[in-house]
């Protein structure tokens, strides 16, 4: 028989009936008459599949008969969201499904409903991670996903109270028709124990690891499919295994508990995925997660994917892999005990190969979000790893001190190990040292990583530097979220767009087509309206049809100033409830909010509550007229995402600059014709540069203004006591009228920002309401309006992930 994969079903509605009926009789064993929402769900998607698994295996044979390089991501983090829509975007066969289940008495829209999203992220590393190997299969280049298959994924959110719970999210419950389990394909993973170091008939050092336990990785295969190109690349998720089930002589002995107690510790490595996202928590778990993925990894490609007799001396030919963060970078250590110990390579020669084959991309600016790792944790957990990076310190801090004769400080600076009461592993300095490249996310970020995060390293290798502004992929956040506006486009330019999104330009004179704007601002409503649809059903909100809807959807994080939104939000308030403004002289907002805090994150889960407390006491004063409402709908995710950025007409951006390292929220809202007020940080500046003044409403200080306002000693109770408005605003958000008349509930924020205020949300907020009147006063002329979005929607094709890609081919991956 033929070698090749066999034929797809037929791409007709009969076919997929067909196909279906199979799937849902032979896979599920149940017949459609007896079949549940769920039985019926899993069929299609394996249905859907079908038409796909042929691409994949192709693309597969295609890539391991070729000599091109490959592109191994290593992310511990994957925010892939609902995978029925992508894949009948990418197979085309959206309309054929639709039909096919009207067939079968069965509704497509339910169906997908029951898909819950795989939530391997946290956030916009997570999501960046998934655009990327959207954008990889899309231009047909050879990538492997690299990550963990986390048993639970983000937490659900819910609201107690208007306070944060969390639930888990037990994404695997109901079944998980995406993934291809290959246990058979199992890798050993090793951790605690000692060295020994011996020395051979010529007299060389040889070091080997006796490790105290192991677990097993078992890979999951993802399809990542290109858009309507046939190609079709790998996410490979590990999962953690026990490499005993139990002991068999204890639970004889009748403690199941204990017998049990060493499979519970070895498979908790991919129990769960760590909720912080700013705060790294020197938890040795999340260590043994890093080290598990890595070295899961790394083995899989050296081990099976490459041929049987490589010669590795080559391996920067075949691989780069990419360091998402921080995350991976124990991979550096990791390649080279394969190489020193495990292939028998001198160290020199494996220095030269392990550093080509690495790169790592810094997605921060905050200090604190630097990982370091205690030796003594590393060294208990990884002694091998600890002693490789001893002598990578070494060596490189020899480097140093031959660069800058007699500047101790500067080797104290720069070295791996940073001193103190508790010894650490600075770990972005490992991966500097042991990478070809180093990239910020954004030109800002990138810049301030050069003079402020890595000075030391940017003035010994300056080349080594390079910026990737971050995008986000057309195909889910523009061509599936909003199909109205993308068919809009199609019938003005045509469709090549979605693949090339810089064609968008050729919307530029539609903006000052009447016809055009009109058909524009009918598809902004209908992407209201079925948002609100959407709150309804899910949240039992009820929202007005008409107002602005004013959208802040991302992570809480006191940088991010939710808090500046709020009090602009009771700042309206006290207009209206003031006598000041009449509700009919009030241009009419809506604002959403979307976000999760860290469960232990004090303040964010404060800032919560105080939203969510506002926000009922206005959405039930009549006395407003409904000229202001509040939604927070709970348990923000990719999926309400897709609903939320194309309805949004203001995109809320006002971090404090230069601490957002870019944003990708940002881009989304300003490709679906979204106007953004922001801050001068992160992607912002860009977005900015390219939509143009007239199309952007900027505030705040600059990053220089604010650090200069830090350096000369802040005091956020003197804009207090200076701006009048300000003054009514925090009096009111403190005076227990939001709080069923408990002050002392507002207390934790108030008292913070008066006395604290670490991201000078009160030193913004005169310059943040000032903005908020212009863009009142722009809304209202509703034609200048459109315009502008879709001035923003043409000039923002730059976003696209595909061009990230790209520049990472050009300046890191090919370079
Ligand atoms: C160390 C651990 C606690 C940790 C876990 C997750 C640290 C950081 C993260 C996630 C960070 C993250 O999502 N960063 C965001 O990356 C986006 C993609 O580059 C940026 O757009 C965004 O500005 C940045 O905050």
């Amino acid at each position: 028989v033929a070698q090749g994969p066999v034929n797809p079903p037929a791409h007709t509605v009969d076919g997929f009936v067909e196909a279906f009926l199979r799937e849902l009789n032979f896979g599920q064993g149940v017949l459609l008459s007896r079949s549940t929402v769920n039985d019926q769900y899993l069929a299609l998607a394996r249905t859907v599949q079908q038409y796909l698994v042929a691409g994949w295996l192709e693309t597969g044979a295609r890539r391991r008969q070729g000599d091109r390089k490959i592109i191994g991501y290593l992310s511990a983090e994957y925010l892939l969201g609902r995978q029925l829509d992508n894949a009948l975007m990418a197979t085309t066969l959206g309309e054929i499904a639709e039909e096919a289940m009207t067939q079968c008495g069965l509704d497509l829209a339910r169906l997908r409903a029951q898909e819950i999203e795989p939530g391997l992220g946290n956030g916009g590393l997570g999501r960046l991670a998934a655009c990327f190997v959207d954008s990889l299969a899309t231009l047909d280049v050879p990538c492997i996903g690299y990550g963990i298959r986390y048993e639970y994924g983000i937490f659900r959110q819910t609201f107690v109270d208007d306070r944060q719970a969390e639930v888990p999210d037990s994404w695997l419950s109901l079944g998980s028709p995406w993934e291809f389990p290959h246990p058979e394909r199992q890798v050993r993973v090793a951790f605690g124990g000692r060295t020994e170091t011996t020395t051979d008939e010529q007299g060389r050092e040889r070091t080997t690891w006796i490790p105290a336990w192991d677990v097993l990785g078992i890979p999951y295969h993802y399809m990542v499919p290109g858009y309507r190109n046939g190609s079709v690349n790998t996410l490979r998720l590990w999962s953690a295994k026990a490499t005993q089930a139990f002991d068999l002589q204890i639970f004889n002995s009748g403690d199941y508990a204990e017998a049990v107690r060493s499979q519970t510790f070895a498979e908790n490595i991919s129990k769960v995925l760590y909720p912080e996202d700013s705060t790294p928590q020197g938890k040795e778990l999340r260590l043994q997660q890093q080290y598990f993925f890595v070295a899961c990894s790394l083995h899989d490609f050296i081990e099976n994917t490459l041929p049987r007799d490589f010669d590795l001396r080559r391996l920067p030919e075949r691989i780069i892999f990419q360091l998402n963060d921080t995350h991976p970078v124990i991979g550096i250590p990791e390649l080279m005990r394969i190489l020193v110990d495990l292939k028998g390579f001198e160290w020199d020669e494996a220095w030269d190969i392990t550093r080509e084959c690495f790169a790592y991309t810094c997605h921060t600016l905050l200090p604190e979000a630097l990982e370091v790792w205690p030796v003594e944790l590393l060294g208990r957990l990884l002694p091998r790893h600890l002693e490789i990076i001893y002598r990578i310190n070494d060596n490189f801090l020899d480097e140093v001190r031959e660069a800058y004769p007699g500047d101790a400080d500067r080797v104290r600076r720069m070295s791996i190990i940073a001193e103190g009461p508790q010894r650490a592993v600075r770990m972005a300095y490992l991966a500097t040292i042991g990478g070809s490249r180093v990239n910020g996310v954004a030109e800002l970020q990138s810049q301030l990583l050069r003079e402020k995060v890595l000075p030391d390293f940017s003035e010994l290798w300056p080349d080594k530097f390079t910026n990737i502004t971050n995008g986000v992929t057309p195909r889910r956040f523009l061509h599936q979220a909003n199909p109205l506006l993308s068919t809009l486009i199609t019938e003005a330019i045509g469709p090549s767009w979605v693949t090339d999104l810089e064609q968008l330009r050729g919307l530029e004179p539609y903006a000052d087509d009447a016809g055009f704007r009109e058909q524009f601002q009918a598809v902004k409503q209908a992407n209201k309206e079925r948002l609100y649809r959407e709150l309804r059903a899910r949240d039992g909100l009820e929202l007005p049809r008409h107002a602005m809807l004013d959208v802040m959807v991302k992570r809480l994080h006191e940088y991010k100033r939710q808090t500046l939104k709020l009090l602009h939000i009771v700042s309206l308030y006290d207009d209206l409830i003031s006598g000041d403004v009449s509700p009919a002289d009030m241009v009419s907002r809506t604002f959403v909010f979307g976000a999760k805090a860290a469960p232990g994150y004090y303040m964010a889960k404060e800032i919560i509550y105080l939203i969510n407390s506002v926000g009922r006491t206005i959405n039930e004063d009549k006395r407003i007229e409904g000229a202001l409402s509040v939604a927070f709908p709970a348990n923000y995710n990719v999926t309400l995402a897709e609903k939320v950025v194309p309805a949004a007409d203001l995109s809320e951006q006002i971090s404090l600059a230069g601490k957002e390292a870019s944003g990708t929220g940002n881009m989304k809202f300003a490709l679906n014709g979204a106007l953004t007020i922001g801050t001068d940080d992160g992607a912002n500046v860009e977005i900015r540069a390219l939509v143009g003044d007239d199309n952007f409403f900027l505030f705040g200080l600059t990053e220089p203004e604010a650090e200069q306002l830090r350096a000369d000693g802040y005091d956020p109770k003197a804009f207090y006591r200076s701006d009048e408005k300000l003054r009514r605003t925090l009096d009111l958000l403190g005076s227990g009228i939001f709080t069923g008349g408990d002050a002392s509930a507002s207390a934790p924020l108030v008292q913070n920002l008066l006395h604290d205020d670490p991201f000078m949300a009160l030193a913004d907020f005169r310059s943040y309401l000032d903005a908020q009147t212009r863009v009142d006063e722009a809304y209202r002329d509703s034609d200048a309006w459109t315009r502008s979005a879709i001035l923003n929607v043409a000039r923002t094709g730059f976003f696209s992930s595909d061009r990230s890609m790209r520049d990472y081919l050009d300046r890191v991956w090919l370079a």
